[in-house]
């Protein structure tokens, strides 16, 4: 049995890259393994966020991910901020990071690049992203290709604290989908599509409307050329539109390019927009309910109680292993 362990930020309404990325391979992973799923709203906080809007989406990211198959009574649903060990954690695991691996994070560059204002938080999300995964003896963490380099990084803020103070960590491994793994923004097909992109059109959120789905994907960005094929270099709008068609369906993406030998993009788009809502609508219907449910709050107040216990035994031995705190005399 291995452990596992994954988050997801609330910054914004989830996409169908997080959900091909991330979230719709987690349930399969809940008989074989101890699963931890997460609410990383601490991560969210790293650049500015809108008070109600954050509270909305923590409910709602909670509510998809029971309605994309977490089942509460085999895996452990929580809130990061409702456990307090992940920030203090946290803190240790900085204090073990060098500012220069920091710095090299694409994520961190991606983020800082060209902003005024950059929050501290931006550059130490690594060390928070570490904790979430180090304080649970975390085995296998799945997540989307984009998160690999920080996997790499907890592995090595690991081996380091290991090293240096007692050999308490146990060093997790990625676990990336072999397809899907980076859906591409709508109308920028060379960048990853996004859930806080500020152009709406880039991106098919979880929750939109069939038409709305049905537009974005007649105004994705494609070629002049009228031919499908894939080719990521020279033709990449129709080669992720593909990776979208054979993500939400059974066909290999050379089954679909064999399918639409011959067809227009406009016949190919329409058909990809069908396949896509059909996939989406009963997750949508789940949704809903449990959105509005009360179980969704004893859910997460189990959770919350659930992974306090694991994560409070790992953080008494990192503190143990530092020196942190005082030695009792015996009275
Ligand atoms: P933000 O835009 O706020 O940075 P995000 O959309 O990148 O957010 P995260 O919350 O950072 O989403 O990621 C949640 C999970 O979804 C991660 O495992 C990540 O690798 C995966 N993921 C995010 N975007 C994509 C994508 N375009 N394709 C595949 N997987 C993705
Ligand atoms: N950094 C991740 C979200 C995240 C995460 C984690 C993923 C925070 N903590 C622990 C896996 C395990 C992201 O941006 N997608």
């Amino acid at each position: 049995m291995g452990i596992i362990f994954s988050g997801i930020q609330p910054s914004g309404s989830l996409t169908i890259g997080n959900f091909v990325g991330a979230l719709r391979r987690f349930p399969e992973l809940q008989n074989e393994n101890k699963c931890y799923f997460c609410i990383v709203d601490e991560h969210a906080i790293t650049v500015t966020q809108d008070r109600l809007k954050l509270r909305d989406n923590i409910r709602s990211l909670a509510a998809l991910y029971l309605a994309a198959g977490i089942d509460p009574e085999k895996s452990t649903l929580f809130i990061q901020s409702e456990v307090s060990a992940h920030t203090q954690m946290a803190w240790i695991l900085q204090c073990n990071s060098y500012i220069g691996e920091l710095e090299r994070m694409t994520q961190f560059k991606d983020k800082s690049e060209g902003k005024e204002g950059v929050s501290a938080g931006l550059l130490t999300y690594p060390p928070l992203m570490a904790s979430d995964i180090l304080l649970y003896n975390t085995t296998l963490v799945p997540v989307g290709d984009d998160q690999k380099q920080h996997i790499e990084l907890t592995r090595n803020i690991a081996e380091r604290f290991n090293r240096k103070y007692n050999d308490i960590f146990t060093l997790p491994e990625p676990h990336i989908p072999e397809h899907g793994a980076r859906i591409m923004s709508l109308q920028d097909p060379t960048r990853k599509m996004s859930k806080s992109d500020e152009n709406l059109k880039a991106t098919i959120f979880l929750l939109d409307e069939p038409k709305q789905i049905e537009k974005k994907i007649k105004s994705a960005v494609t070629d002049s050329e009228g031919i499908i094929e894939y080719d990521k270099e020279n033709k990449p709008g129709i080669s992720n539109l593909l990776t979208i068609y054979s993500s939400f369906s059974n066909s290999s993406i050379n089954q679909i390019v064999e399918e639409y030998q011959g067809k227009n993009y406009g016949t190919f788009k329409q058909d990809l927009a069908d396949v896509v809502v059909n996939s989406l609508t009963p997750l949508q219907e789940r949704y809903q309910k449990m959105y509005q449910s009360e179980e969704l709050d004893d859910i997460l107040d189990r959770g919350a109680e659930e992974a306090s216990q694991v994560a409070n035994k790992m953080l008494k031995k990192a503190k143990k292993a530092m020196g942190l705190g005082r030695v009792h005399l015996k009275r």
